[in-house]
């Protein structure tokens, strides 16, 4: 067994490169010693607890993770204990597996680690927990770059992450794929100033929050997407609760769905912004694209298209009042919008498709829209022309009459 100065190699960044550094941030002088983990070499260690357990408290230390996939025989795979550390993989993490076995938590976050604390090029596959199966962000503020978070099974909250209160975390770059929880199932979020920049979610479950929960959050999401993530009970893609008040900038929520808010839910007084942000073809009972309720989220150039429910694009109830800002809701169906809500300029809000058939505008599709339609029989468009295909004929009939009854 050497000892930890000897195994301890200096950081020399041609040294680094020889060995196919992945990193991102290799090739700088950062300051940080470093131990390798994996491979044959004499010096590397097995597993990369071994090698956080070996680092002088005083040290900020590299840890660069061969590849191959690794598992520990401790309650997680990883415990930062509140070190310095930049652990990374040095070929990326289609190639090296930070491995729960269905059996354990990935990784524990809980000293107060700050941003020199730094996951990078890694996947965190197979967690097992209660909370956080992929990584539990319980006191502590790490980096994590370039990370992968899936098939993470959380039987509380957050399958791929849980960031509890008292941490803010910044998350880059980083892929959520089939994780799954009572809550939050790639995510739940209950941290103020979390950063996610360029995050995916897809193919997450659970029963609220397929992909995401914020609850009494102020985390900010950027250019990140979720998508054809599920909810059972409520926001397919995004679930706020209690107060949240998250950013959502430039990102795409579409072809989520659940019971209630398909693509979002917002509900116990939760404000979220969404800016510059594509809400479509999610699908629910209630609200396909968003559900508010005693909630008023603001829609900044948002586009809000194409999802489907029982009762509305977006459906709000109680005291909700969204605010609406050079916003796009169209071909949502059956209606674009139910429930108040406060247009405050430069949007467009469809007429609903349910309502195109009422040719006379009395609130009724009824006989008396079907005889002007008639009456219009070959016409080269105009009102009638409901399918707006260029003539008045059968196919314009039978747009009309699934729509009979009141329109909204
Ligand atoms: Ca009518
Ligand atoms: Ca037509």
């Amino acid at each position: 067994m050497k000892t930890f100065s000897e195994k301890l190699i200096k950081f020399v960044a041609g040294g680094l490169c020889s060995i196919g550094m992945y990193a991102g941030l290799s090739g700088m002088n950062t300051g940080y010693s470093t131990l390798v983990v994996g491979g044959n070499g004499q010096d590397n260690f097995n597993s990369i607890q071994e090698a956080i357990n070996y680092i002088d408290w005083s040290n900020p230390t590299e840890i660069i993770i061969l590849p191959g996939t690794y598992h520990d025989i401790h309650q997680q795979v990883i415990d930062t204990k509140g070190l310095v550390i930049w652990l990374h993989s040095s070929d990326g993490p289609d190639v090296t597996f930070i491995d729960g076995q269905n059996l354990k938590r990935c990784v524990f976050v809980r000293f107060q680690e700050t941003s020199s604390t730094i996951f990078e090029g890694l996947t965190f596959i197979n967690g097992y927990a209660q909370h956080g199966a992929g990584m539990w962000v319980a006191n502590g503020s790490p980096q994590v770059l370039d990370c992968v978070f899936k098939n993470n099974v959380s039987y509380g909250f957050g399958g791929g992450m849980y960031v509890n209160a008292s941490s803010s975390p910044t998350v880059t770059n980083c892929s959520f794929i089939n994780n799954s929880a009572l809550d939050g199932g790639g995510l739940k979020n209950a941290s103020n100033g979390t950063t996610f920049l360029n995050c995916m979610f897809t193919q997450n479950s659970a029963e609220n929050g397929g992909a995401i929960q914020n609850y009494a959050s102020t985390g900010t999401y950027t250019d990140c997407s979720m998508t054809g993530n599920t909810a059972s009970e409520t926001g397919g893609g995004v679930h706020n609760i209690f107060g949240t008040t998250s950013q959502f900038v430039n990102c795409i929520i579409d072809f989520n769905s659940a019971q209630i808010g398909g693509g979002v839910r917002n509900e116990s007084l939760s404000n979220p912004v969404f800016t510059s942000t594509i809400i479509n073809s999610n699908s629910a009972t209630i609200g396909g694209g968003i559900e508010n309720e005693n909630s008023s989220p603001e829609f900044i150039s948002c586009e809000v298209k194409l999802n489907t429910d029982t009762v509305g694009g977006m459906a709000s109830f109680l005291k909700s009042n969204p605010v609406l800002i050079d916003s796009n809701f169209c071909q949502n169906t059956p209606v674009n919008i139910s429930g108040p809500f406060t247009d405050l300029g430069g949007n467009t809000i469809c007429i609903d498709a349910s309502c195109e058939s009422d040719l006379n505008g009395d609130g009724f599709v009824d006989i008396h829209d079907l005889l002007q339609l008639v009456s219009a029989w070959g016409n080269l468009g105009g009102p009638e022309d409901i399918n707006q295909d260029g003539v008045v004929d059968l196919a314009d009939i039978l747009i009309m009459i699934p729509n009979w009854g009141s329109c909204p």
